[in-house]
Parts: C-alpha cells; sequence; structure tokens
C-alpha cells in the first residue's frame, strides 16, 4: 500500500528527522501492508513551529473562506471515498462494507457540517454595552486513536480549522495510513501551508512530545483514560486548553415495556460493530429480571450470528487484551453464552463475538472498558436499580434507554450521568455533541459545542 516516508510539515512531505519507521501491519492476515516514519520530538517541533507561523494569516482568514476550504475538503473526501475506505480496511482490518458506510462516509458528515458552522456561526456578538469576539485558541496538538482512524482525526481537525486554529496531528500508531491519505486531502483542498501538520510516530516519543511543546496552546485528545489523565495532567500544569474523549462502559437500559427483541438484536449489533471497539459502545446491556433469561437467550443467539464477520481488532497487543478480559469474566463467575476466549482462526487478531450473562455490577467486565465484541448482560430488579447499575461506573460516555413509550425513555435518560443517550436506537447526528461526564473526559466533539472548543473569548466594552 501507499505511504509517504516524510512528515507533513508546512504545506509539503519532508524527511522525517530520525530514522526509525513503524510497520503497518493488516490485522486479518497480518501481513506488514506498508512502513512510515516514527517520528521524533525533533519532527514535532518543526511541525509545531510551521502551524505557530501560519496562525496569523489563518486566524485573520474570513469565516466564509476558511468555510470554503472546509467544503473543498469534503468534496476532496468525498471524491476519495473507496480509496479512504481501502486503507482503512487495510490497516484497522474493518470488512470493506463498513469502511464504506461509517469510517469514510462519516468524516464527510462532518466535514460537510463544520463547513457549514464556518459560515454561519456568530464569532462576533453583542451583549448590552459590549461586543463579544470568539477568537481561535491558537496552535492545537490532535492526538488520535486507531479506532475510527479518519473520523478522529476530522473530528479534530473540522472544528480546530473553522475555528481558525492551526494544527499539528499526531494520529495513533497502528492507523498512519489513514491520516497521511488526509493530509494529501487537505493539501489538495487548498488549505494554506502550516495550517495542518501530521507527525506519525509512537505515543510515548512523538505524542509525548506533542503533549509536552510549550508552542502549543491546546491538546485535543482522544484514547485510553491512562493516557488522557497524563495529558490533562501536563495540560493543567502549563495552563493550557484540553479536551479529552476517553473510555466508556456505556448501559443499554432495556425497560420493561419495550420491544424486548428489537433492543436486544440493535443492543448486540451495537457492541458487535466494528469488533467492538468503540468508545460509546452499549457494552452494558440492563434487563428487567422477569425478561432477562429470554433476553440472554436472544443475545447469544444474536452474537453466534455474527461469526468472523466482524473483523478482527486492530492488534495483537488488543486482541490479548480482551481475551484477557473474556477470561477474567469466566473466573469472576459471569456465564459465557457465546463466543469465548479461544481464537477463532489461526491467523489474524479476531475475537470470537462474546457475550456474558450473570454478570453483576462490580464485575471487572461490567467496570472496565473492554474495547473488544464482548458484551455483558446485567439484571436489574426495578427502575431504580437499573439507575444505579448504569450510573454505577466511573465513565459517562454514552448509552441507550428502550421503552414503549417515548417519554419514559426520555425521563430515565435524563437521570443518566453520562454525554449522549440513544432513545429507543437513536440515529447519528453530526450535529450532536459528543463527550464525556466523569472520567469519560473533558469538552464536546461535534456541532457547534465541538467548535467552541477551539474558541475563546474577548469582550469589548464601549
Ligand atoms: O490507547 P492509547 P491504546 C482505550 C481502549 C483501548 C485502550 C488502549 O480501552 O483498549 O484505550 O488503547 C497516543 N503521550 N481506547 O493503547 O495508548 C497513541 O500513540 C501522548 C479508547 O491504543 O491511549 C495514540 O495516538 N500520546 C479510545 C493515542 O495516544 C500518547 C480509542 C491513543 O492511544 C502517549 C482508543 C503518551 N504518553 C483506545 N501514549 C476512545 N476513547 O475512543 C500513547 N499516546
Amino acid at each position: 500500500m501507499k505511504a509517504h516516508d516524510g512528515m507533513y510539515i508546512g504545506g509539503a512531505w519532508r524527511p522525517a528527522a530520525g530514522d526509525e519507521v513503524i510497520e503497518v501491519v493488516n490485522p486479518v492476515d497480518e501481513q506488514i501492508v506498508a512502513t512510515v516514519p516514527a517520528g521524533t520530538a525533533e519532527d514535532v517541533d518543526a511541525a509545531v513551529r510551521a502551524a505557530r507561523a501560519a496562525f496569523p494569516a489563518w486566524a485573520a482568514t474570513p469565516p466564509a473562506e476558511r468555510a470554503a476550504r472546509l467544503a473543498a475538503l469534503r468534496d476532496v473526501l468525498q471524491t476519495r471515498k473507496d480509496e479512504i475506505a481501502e486503507t482503512v480496511t487495510a490497516e484497522l482490518g474493518a470488512p470493506l462494507a463498513l469502511s464504506q458506510a461509517v469510517h469514510a462516509s462519516v468524516p464527510i458528515a462532518v466535514a460537510a457540517s463544520y463547513a457549514d458552522l464556518a459560515a454561519t456561526y456568530a464569532f462576533e456578538e453583542k451583549a448590552g454595552n459590549s461586543t463579544i469576539h470568539h477568537e481561535p485558541v491558537g496552535v492545537v496538538g490532535a492526538i488520535t486513536p486507531w479506532n475510527y482512524p479518519l473520523h478522529q482525526i476530522v473530528a479534530k481537525v473540522a472544528p480546530a480549522l473553522a475555528a481558525g486554529c492551526t494544527v499539528v496531528v499526531k494520529p495513533a500508531e497502528d492507523t498512519p495510513l489513514t491520516a497521511q491519505l488526509f493530509a494529501e486531502a487537505v493539501h489538495e483542498a487548498g488549505v494554506p501551508a502550516g495550517v495542518f501538520n501530521l507527525v506519525t510516530g509512537l505515543g510515548p516519543v512523538a505524542g509525548q512530545a506533542l503533549a509536552e511543546h510549550p508552542g502549543t496552546d491546546m491538546i485535543s485528545f482522544t484514547g485510553s483514560t491512562a493516557v488522557g489523565k497524563r495529558i490533562g495532567a501536563l495540560a493543567g500544569a502549563a495552563v493550557k486548553r484540553v479536551a479529552l474523549e476517553l473510555g466508556g462502559k456505556s448501559a443499554n437500559v432495556v425497560l420493561p415495556s419495550a420491544d424486548l427483541a428489537r433492543a436486544v438484536n440493535v443492543g448486540v449489533a451495537n457492541v458487535m460493530s466494528n469488533s467492538g471497539q468503540t468508545c460509546s459502545a452499549w457494552t452494558r446491556m440492563l434487563v428487567h429480571r422477569d425478561q432477562y433469561d429470554e433476553a440472554v437467550e436472544m443475545a447469544a443467539a444474536a452474537a453466534g450470528k455474527y461469526g468472523d464477520r466482524i473483523g478482527p481488532v486492530v492488534s495483537a497487543r488488543q486482541q490479548a487484551r480482551v481475551r484477557g478480559y473474556i477470561e477474567k469474566g469466566i473466573a469472576e463467575g459471569a456465564r459465557l453464552v457465546a463466543g469465548g476466549p479461544d481464537a477463532p482462526r489461526e491467523r489474524g487478531y479476531f475475537v470470537r463475538p462474546t457475550v456474558f450473562a450473570d454478570v453483576t455490577p462490580e464485575m471487572t467486565i461490567a467496570q472496565e472498558e473492554i474495547f473488544g465484541p464482548v458484551l455483558c448482560v446485567l439484571r436489574y430488579e426495578d427502575e431504580e436499580d437499573a439507575l444505579r447499575i448504569a450510573n454505577g461506573t466511573v465513565y459517562g460516555l454514552a448509552g441507550a434507554v428502550w421503552a414503549g413509550d417515548e417519554a419514559e425513555a426520555v425521563a430515565f435518560a435524563r437521570r443518566m450521568d453520562t454525554g449522549q443517550v440513544d432513545i429507543n436506537g437513536g440515529r447519528f447526528n453530526p450535529l450532536a455533541p459528543f463527550g464525556g461526564y466523569k472520567q469519560s473526559g473533558v469538552g464536546r466533539e461535534l456541532g457547534r459545542h465541538g467548535l467552541t472548543e477551539y474558541l475563546q473569548t474577548k469582550s469589548l466594552q464601549f
């Protein structure tokens, strides 16, 4: 697969400072598909300098022109959609249909939404005898994960550019090819040199250098809670803006009045999609005790139908991690009703679609993010019990509520300590803010709320 052997800095592909490379592995057959340079602190420094140099002119560019560049970016992504899908499939292992329907399509919708928002947002407003100016924060360091390789980048870069910020992206080491393709798209869209920069590299080297760099005004991070806490601490010490999108352990609450079969089947599909590598996945299904056995039976049957079709997880490391959690679930006394810890194939980082019944709220598999195709089905006594279980983790990213009556579901959702809830299924909305309560993060992505993360406020009194 095609790969650049340099970094995209200041509008051009430049040789990396060091010689180290990262091997990109196809998770389906474990073959190396390409190598990319492993960036160092020197590359990060060059990228931050380029972003700094480009900032004044981009910040002063009229929003309508920034919007035009974002619209051009949307068009390039649309034109290169098949290539994007193939690249995501090659390095993430996602089935091509999923790459086309989600990994390539969602970022196009997000880029489109920020082209609109840049054109229509009130960057200046009046309040009494003041005018209030919403100005870009400055140079943004964006550190992204591999689970939605393009979406995670676009969800940061599009609002940052709409706001008038300039950006340095350090993508996940597992999926740098999609990031390189995005850099090409930014270039083709005519975004001025230095406004967007890309440094591929390892987290503890290039990521750490970016997080520590004094030349950034904000760090936007999506990834594990452990790394997020470190980045938050660094940003706090430097009094720097920070946005963190971290883990989740979202509850799918099936109230007794719900259409049980639909709630269970959509719930299983939600967890298995992208092989469970979704921070907002509904990994805990909560079912009333009277419907519990029926729900478990349906969930096991639904999971059994997936087989290998869900695709592998991203790496040998993630495969070992997920299988470790499945073993832990068995050891702690949960009842395995589908799947299991054994690898379904000799090659590739596959994990069996797995369902656990008789999961109690304090078990490790009900508390920690597994990030694989593993569903826990928990039993509740009454609505208060369901709410206690739903809110009983350190996370609060997403969730779902199912009920016969929409108002009943909404009333329950309003009591959940979580940033986003799907009512009777829900549908993705690129304008809806996405982000966490509690340890799921700080700040929001997508829509107007995602834009304001990259703005600071100045008031002038008359
Ligand atoms: O994440 P990391 P990993 C969760 C999920 C998963 C677990 C581990 O539970 O099983 O995290 O995944 C960069 N300074 N999520 O190890 O390490 C790294 O290079 C600066 C949830 O892949 O947090 C990558 O670009 N940066 C999640 C990014 O951080 C560092 C998505 C994420 O990698 C760094 C992914 C450092 N010291 C994993 N160390 C979500 N919220 O969607 C690593 N990085």
